[in-house]
């Protein structure tokens, strides 16, 4: 299995070479020669697990490796030590930069492309087998091998017999050693033929109880025989479980792009910082406030509830210092915690003080005010008073009899004129309410406008430059 790390190499790259990264030259360099050494290390595994056949003469990992391959590339004998070099077997394509980078000779390197077909097979196709001289020779003439090879195994295959188990050296010097690798070990039990089917349980206990004291409770312990084939398939399974999960290179590789992408992280904020409705809304409500909107929305409210004495002050052009302020406020809130390489863009990207004060000024001014006395109105108050006065005199000519009507419809007239009036008045009144703040809708949604092309705009697209890295990198 592989983790995609050639798409994220991809997107780190792509974040590196954008026009709005933020990180200086020495800081590219470096992210580039980390991702280049990350891939160099990469190429040499070629994506392949590694298992390594560990363990003392005799033991028989050269067989084993045999049983597990179908194969008899590897010396097994009774000579002692028998195995001198390393042999490597694929499943699958070679692994030949791997093999090579071992220094393991060309003609102990086999792989096999064909005959995957069966089951368990293919699912130990890309893994490379290795076997190895004994750990006492491997640690005195081969620690180079060693030393290259551990950390790209990705599993230990540590084997031992019914005699040397307990083997002090073995414990000691390695599998105490290996702790830190336990995750990636098995621990087999070979010879288990020679070994009576009674004694069995007593012996592969009495080895759990010795990894115990190594520290490694929980390794996986297998009895096999590489006569019989005993284990050879369960061995298989576990190696087929180790070959599905991502190699310890793309692990390592994984961790150390982790590494990069953390160091890149420094100027890049964790935290979303969002330009919100509320901060949009605040803004636009204090530089409309700056353009002394207030003072004319109460004096409209007075003029049209009094239209007689009625005097409306213009509106102002803010104060230079007022939308300084206003300006430095958005900046610091859309800022948050950016770090200061945004910081910086933000107010780069923002208007001068005089043209923002200029711009809310113009769109304030545009707003046009409510008629401080509306049709309607006087024509009712007009008409109320006219009824009135006319039903009065109906009244009056009525009650003294001057004509022949009654005083009533007189009445009628003068109460439907006074009527009229009063709703006049109360329409007034409602008006005096109602337009001067219909007025402060129209002019915030005109500041608001301009709120947004000169500062959210700019600031939008700052984050959304900052949130496209961040996602590049994630
Ligand atoms: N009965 C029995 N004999 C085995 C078993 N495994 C290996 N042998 C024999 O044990 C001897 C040693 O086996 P090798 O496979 O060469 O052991 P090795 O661990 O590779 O040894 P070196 O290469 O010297 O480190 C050979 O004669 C094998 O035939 C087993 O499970 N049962
Ligand atoms: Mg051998």
């Amino acid at each position: 299995m592989q983790l995609d790390l050639d798409g994220r190499i991809a997107r780190i790259e792509q974040a590196l070479a954008a026009d709005a990264r933020p990180w200086d030259t020495e800081e590219i360099d470096r992210a580039h020669s980390e991702i280049l050494a990350i891939q160099n290390r990469r190429q040499i595994a070629g994506g392949h697990v590694v298992a390594a056949l560990i363990g003392g003469t005799g033991s028989g990992k050269s067989s084993l490796f045999n049983a597990l391959t179908g194969t008899d590339l590897a010396d097994a004998g009774a000579l002692r030590p028998t195995t001198e070099a390393a042999t490597a077997f694929t499943w699958g394509e070679p692994a030949s930069t791997l093999t090579t980078y071992l220094a393991i000779e060309p003609e102990r390197v086999t792989s096999r492309t064909t005959e995957l077909e069966r089951a368990h097979e293919k699912a130990l196709d890309g893994l490379v087998l290795l076997d190895l001289p004994d750990h006492d020779s491997v640690k005195d003439a081969h620690s180079g091998l060693v030393d290259r090879l551990l950390p790209l195994v990705d599993v230990l295959v540590w084997v031992v017999d019914p005699q040397k188990y307990a083997d002090h050296i073995l414990h000691s010097r390695y599998l105490a050693k290996m702790r830190r690798r336990a995750d990636a070990m098995v621990v087999v039990m070979n010879h288990i033929d020679r070994v009576p089917e009674a004694r069995r349980d007593t012996l592969l206990a009495d080895l759990a109880g010795v990894l115990e004291l190594d520290g490694l409770a929980g390794v996986p312990v297998i009895a096999t025989s590489a006569a019989t084939g005993e284990g050879i398939e369960e061995l298989r399974r576990l190696l087929a479980i180790a070959n599905a999960e991502p190699s310890m290179v793309e692990r390592t590789a994984s961790a150390e792009l982790d590494a990069v992408v953390a160091t890149l992280h420094n100027k890049l904020s964790e935290t979303d910082s969002a330009v919100t409705p509320e901060l949009v809304d605040d803004t636009s409500r204090e530089l409309v406030t700056a353009c002394g909107v207030d003072a004319v929305i109460d004096a409209l409210e007075h003029a049209i509830a009094h239209p007689r004495d009625a005097s409306v002050p213009p509106s102002q052009s803010p104060s230079y210092a007022t939308v300084a302020a206003v300006g430095s406020t958005w900046a610091m809130r859309a800022q948050a915690d950016l770090p200061e390489v945004w910081a910086d863009r933000i107010d780069a990207a923002m208007p001068g003080v005089q043209e923002l004060a200029d711009d809310v000024h113009e769109a304030v001014a545009a707003v046009p005010r409510p008629p401080l006395r509306d049709t309607a109105t006087r024509v009712a108050t007009l008409v109320g008073f006219i009824l009135a006065t006319l039903g009065v005199v109906f009244l009056v000519l009525a009650l003294m009899n001057l004509i022949s009507a009654s005083w009533l419809i007189g009445l009628g007239i003068a109460a439907g004129g006074l009527l009229l009036v009063g709703f006049a008045s109360m329409r007034r009144t409602s008006r005096a309410k109602q337009a001067p703040r219909d007025y402060y809708d129209s002019v915030l949604e005109a500041v608001g406008t301009v709120v947004k092309t000169k500062l959210v705009e700019p600031t939008v697209a700052v984050l959304a430059d900052h949130e496209e890295l961040r996602s590049q990198l994630r």
